[in-house]
């Protein structure tokens, strides 16, 4: 008799991982979803999922009073609420700190008081990139050295889990993981970006040479993941997730979407580079594959990203309701870019 609270589970990650908890997990008995609803959130995006199970409350994470409440009220408190787009923070960093700083620390102060479970939801950007020739990947112990306000936010809200852990002893765990693609992404993110641009008849848009390698992993093995690191990880400890794609540069995807859906594999255009852009994430899931045995589903070396990759676009292909709406505004804001 589990209850569960999640926050930022009206956006991408948060909302698969709120359905995958549903169908899988009925050891947690009760789910809330706190959820600011901003511009990346989507009650639609929990639609279909029963009442009795799932409960959304609007509010926002840096609300001490209400995340003090719920916080109390539920067991385990799983946290995905985040502003999450790089580009965005290069043009207003403020919301990034409101949410990623001020939000986690809310969040902590919550968990510190109540004594509940905590586990935290962080990206491989806090550990800036790699060189494209060099060989290593990042690990549990490499050291922080993000690049972008987003990615320097998400580093400062995993400081403070540390600092919680180490000075107050909260019954936390965190995780790192890389790239995620899956349903319900925002079409602002790259792939479904793409993805929409060929359903919209519009050219799909490279930024820069595409040499960047992100080491990309399906949303549902990334919330295998957490799962197992909810009923199996060791409290206190970090987990690096990802899927060993990290061979496959942006000009690859790109070529391989067209390829997916039809186009001639260079049907794409260049547009201007993202200012700082970081080379290369290549993550080392060997922790989390050996101590709790997690293996990716998607991933797997005859087909590398393609199973994910025509699941994702039969996903958009046959829920055009549901991005169409945002559309003529994202690529506005990206043409105002030159991207
Ligand atoms: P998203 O932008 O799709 O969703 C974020 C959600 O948080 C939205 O529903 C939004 O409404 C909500 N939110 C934002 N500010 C809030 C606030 N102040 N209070 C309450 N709710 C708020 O992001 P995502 O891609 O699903 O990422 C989820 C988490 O996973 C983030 O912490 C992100 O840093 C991390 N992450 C993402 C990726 C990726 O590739 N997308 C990879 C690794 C880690
Ligand atoms: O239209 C595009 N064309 C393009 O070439 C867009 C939107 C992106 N790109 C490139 C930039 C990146 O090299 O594709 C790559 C992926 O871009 P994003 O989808 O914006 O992801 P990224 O900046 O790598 O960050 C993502 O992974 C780590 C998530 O957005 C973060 O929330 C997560 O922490």
């Amino acid at each position: 008799m589990t209850s569960l609270l999640v926050t930022g589970g009206a956006g991408f990650i948060g909302a698969n991982f709120v359905r995958q908890t549903v169908e899988q997990h009925p050891e947690y008995t009760h789910i809330t979803v706190l959820d600011k609803l901003t511009y990346a959130g989507n009650a639609d995006n929990l639609k279909g999922l029963p009442d009795s199970k799932v409960t959304l409350v609007q509010g926002d994470i840096c609300d001490a009073e209400l995340v003090d409440t719920l916080v109390k009220d539920h067991d385990v408190t799983v946290h995905f609420a985040a502003e999450s787009h790089n580009d965005n923070s290069l043009n207003d960093p403020s919301p990034f700190i409101h949410t990623n700083l001020i939000g986690t620390y809310t969040l902590l102060e919550a968990v510190r008081k109540h004594n509940k479970r905590f586990h935290h939801i962080s990206t491989d950007e806090v550990f800036g990139d790699l060189e494209l020739d060099d060989p290593n990947r990042f690990t549990e112990t490499t050291a922080y050295k993000p690049s972008s306000p987003y990615s320097a936010t998400k580093a400062g809200s995993d400081h403070l889990v540390h600092a919680w852990i180490r000075s107050f002893g909260i019954q936390a765990t965190m995780s790192n993981c890389s790239n995620n693609y899956g349903p319900y992404q925002h079409i602002e993110k790259f792939i479904p970006r793409q993805i929409t641009n060929i359903l919209a008849g519009l050219t799909p848009k490279l930024y820069g040479t595409g040499e960047q390698v992100r080491d990309w992993i399906h949303v549902d093995d990334h919330n295998d993941a957490v799962h197992l690191i909810l009923s199996k990880g060791k409290i206190g400890e970090t987990y690096i997730i990802g899927a060993d794609n990290d061979h496959v540069n942006n000009k690859q995807v790109i070529e391989l979407i067209c390829e997916l859906m039809g186009l001639d594999k260079n049907a794409y255009e260049h547009v201007a580079d993202r200012p700082g852009h970081d080379m290369r994430y290549a993550m080392d899931s060997t922790k989390l594959r050996t101590e709790l045995g997690w293996a990716p589903k998607y991933t797997d070396v005859d087909s590398g990203m393609r199973k994910g990759l025509e699941q994702t676009i039969a996903w958009y292909r046959d829920n055009e309701d549901w991005w169409r709406p945002a559309k003529n505004n994202v690529e506005a804001t990206y043409a105002k870019q030159g991207q």
